[in-house]
Parts: C-alpha cells; structure tokens; sequence
C-alpha cells in the first residue's frame, strides 16, 4: 500500500491546479502522463556482433484519463515536438514491475519499417537478459519472447543485411505503483477460460459473417491477469481466422476476446478486425483507479500500432488506438 500513496498525492495535487484547455504546453506537460513504448532493437554491427539500443518511442498521453495520440513522424510533420522532455527519465516497465530506465539526451528521427519516428535516446539500463551479448538460449528465447516483429534490412555500416528485433516495453515519464497483474490459473481454470473465450469467439467471428470459416480458426495467444486485484481473474484470447482459399494470409480476421472469469464468465470486450491481429502485452494502472489498462500491440502486414483497452469490470472501451508504423 505505501506505494500507492506518491500516485495518490500527485493526483490530488494535480486536481485543483490542472491548467485549463488552452493553457501553454509548459503547463500542460506538469500534468501529462506520457505512455511511451521503449524498444530494444536486436541488431548485428559492422562486425557481426549483436548489439542492444533502447529508444523510447512516444505512443500516447495520458491527460485526465484520456490518451491522445503522442508519436511524432519527422518528415510529414517537422513543426510538431516530442512530449518526451530532454533531460527527464523515462521509466521502463515490464509484468508491471520497473526494471529500468532511460535518460533523454537527444531525439533522432530512427527508421520503422518505411516511416521515420522521432525518438528519444540517452543512457539507459536494463537487466541483463535484455543484452544479446549476454544471452543464453534459454534467456534469449524468453526474452525475445514478446518481440514484436523481427525483420532484416540492408545497413550501411555492415557488409550485410541487419536483423532487428523490437521488443515492446512499456515505459513512463514517471514512476507508477508496481503491480504484477498477471494471474496463474490452474491447468482446470485455464481449460474453463479458453472454453469460455472459443465460446465468445466463435460467437463474434459468426456474427460478422464468418461461419463458414470457424473450423480453421485458432488461439494464437493466451493471457491471464487479475486488472483490480479482486482474485477474480481476467483472460485475454486472440484468435486468428485465415482468410478463404487463395487470398493472401493478410486478408484474414483476428478476434480479440476480454472475459472476466467469475462463475458465469464475462464478455467484457471483443473484437473482430481484418488483418490486423491484437494482443496483449502489459497492463499496468497508470490512472490509480485500481484496475490496470490492457496495453495491446496489433501487427498486420508491415504494420504495427497500439491500442489501449480501459475497464471498470461493467465497461469496457478501447480509449487509445494508434501510434502505427509500417510500409
Ligand atoms: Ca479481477
Ligand atoms: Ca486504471
């Protein structure tokens, strides 16, 4: 509980004296919280030696409980600046725990995919099993784990082509209670909540006219978390349905199902998109109100973005979507 109490103040502090719509972006940041997602890019160097960079890459502000989209693209909008500050620390986060940091010294406009992000870049530190030249297999594999997309491209300064791996950290312009959220169900608990979550996948993938193509969908990834810390867990299915015979695999649907597992589960999101599938990688309360936002990532064909789902356990809306890159 005590380390509620500095998010608790600052709310309270922040309240009265929030500046009002208009004010100058230098009062305006005093009460912004900045969700950024710190990357660690995987790549070989000139000798062929793998080498870790962590750039913080702005996806959203948090002001007021509502998140505006934060990225900042060099060359179609060179005017605009980063809400990331020079000089601050960004704090990274990982299963809701801080486990590193990295100081703002200088933006650079960083290639992802075929667009340009700024990003801010600095001395940074991560535990070890974030360095590549550090890694074992078993420390690299659950590590790379989450990697969001791993892809290669030519470098001007090897003789070769280069492969990244971007792994999704997220990471904020302030420190925020720690709170692992996510929850260990018992091999009998998660065979009722993927029952559960094929039941209300199937059901939405039907009602956007895809029942014909049921018998080829598949759950591509499962989480379990408990958001407010009531014992009650809350799982996350992302199923994937491959698109009909001879069209390309990005024309298929992804299925994004949110149960509350009470004792009659709970729908309390779901989605279905085309070619874009959904996942979630963190969660983490960044407003105090007791329950962590789902922090998703979406990947399609040369894209990537990220989406934000909010809850209270009765409702549930996606708040943030946005922060894309691909070609
Ligand atoms: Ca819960
Ligand atoms: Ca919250």
């Amino acid at each position: 509980m005590p380390l509620r109490w500095p998010a608790v103040l600052l709310l309270l502090a922040l309240g009265p004296t929030s500046p009002p719509p208009g004010a100058s972006s230098t009062d305006d940041r005093s009460s912004v919280l900045s969700v950024i997602c710190a990357f660690v890019r995987v790549s070989n160097s000139q000798y062929g030696l793998p080498k870790t960079e962590l750039e913080a890459y702005p996806i959203a502000v948090a002001r007021q409980g509502l998140f505006e989209p934060a990225i900042v693209y060099p060359e179609s909008e060179p005017e605009k600046v980063s809400p990331l500050q020079l000089g601050s620390s960004v704090h990274i986060y990982k299963n809701g725990k801080r486990i590193g940091k990295l100081q703002v010294e200088r933006f650079e406009p960083r290639p992802y995919f075929a667009v340009q992000v700024l990003v801010g870049m600095g001395q940074w530190s991560l535990p070890s099993s974030y360095y590549p030249t550090k890694f074992d297999a078993s420390v690299k594999a659950e590590t790379l784990k989450d990697s969001i997309y791993t892809w290669s491209d030519w470098s001007t300064q090897s003789e070769g082509p280069v492969t990244y791996s971007l792994l999704p950290l997220l990471a904020f312009d302030r420190e925020l209670p720690s709170r692992d959220a996510r929850a260990v169900l018992s091999p009998e608990r998660t065979r009722i909540a993927k029952d559960a979550l094929w039941g209300q996948a199937r059901q939405l993938a039907a009602a956007a006219g895809y029942r014909q193509r049921l018998r080829e969908m598949k759950l591509e990834d499962f989480r379990s978390f408990d958001l407010n810390a009531d014992g009650i867990p809350e799982v996350v299915g992302s199923f994937y349905l491959p698109p009909p015979p001879k069209q390309d695999p990005w024309e298929g649907h992804s299925v994004l199902v949110v149960l509350s597992l009470s004792s009659t589960p709970k729908r309390l999101f779901g989605q279905v998109a085309q070619g874009v599938g959904w996942w979630a990688f963190e969660a983490i309360d960044t407003d105090n109100d007791g329950w962590c936002e789902l922090f998703l990532t979406g990947r399609g064909y040369e894209f990537f973005g990220f989406s934000i789902l909010k809850t209270d356990g009765k409702t549930t809306s996606k708040v943030f979507e946005g922060a894309d890159f691909g070609g």
